[in-house]
């Protein structure tokens, strides 16, 4: 069914700070079921393809480095309206702007890593979904 995908990825830095858990709790307790999930690092390569509409951005490379630095959790998220919900669920890309009680909030430290990844549109939530599962990984 269409609108009711989303994909993320759990960043470095939340990972490294010990975060998988309590933002995979909250995630789900606000109704989305996991749909596919891995604990993953993305090469240099991954990380220029993924963000490619980024490229000509200042931090582009800052972005590339931050991202390929260690393991993520990339996931297929489920839930009506998952797309906006989910980006509802993250709050701001700056953290400092995050509503309270958002994942970004609780967790980032800056507006360069901040602790998670969620699709912007249902077209892109297919192609990075896609980009991180085959459909045998998909439940
Ligand atoms: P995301 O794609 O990760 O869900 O984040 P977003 O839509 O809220 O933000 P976007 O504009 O797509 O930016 C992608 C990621 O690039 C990093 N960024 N750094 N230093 C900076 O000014 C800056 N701006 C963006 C962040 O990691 C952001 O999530
Ligand atoms: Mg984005």
């Amino acid at each position: 069914m269409a609108g009711n995908r989303t994909f993320t990825m759990i960043k470095p830095d939340a990972v490294e700070n010990g975060h998988i858990g309590g933002i995979l709790d909250q995630i789900t307790a606000s109704g989305f079921r996991i749909v596919a999930m891995k604990l993953t690092q993305m090469t240099q390569r991954d990380a220029e393809t993924f963000y490619a509409i980024h490229k000509e951005r200042p931090f582009f490379g800052e972005l590339v480095e931050f991202m390929t630095r260690g393991p993520i959790v990339a996931a297929i998220l489920e839930k009506d309206n998952a797309v906006e919900d989910f980006r509802t669920l993250i709050g701001a890309t700056n953290p400092e702007e995050a509503a309270e009680g958002t994942i970004r909030k609780k967790y980032a430290k800056s507006i360069g890593e901040n602790a998670v990844h969620g699709s912007d549109s249902d077209e892109n939530a297919q192609i990075e979904g896609a980009f991180h599962f085959a459909g045998r990984e998909m439940f």
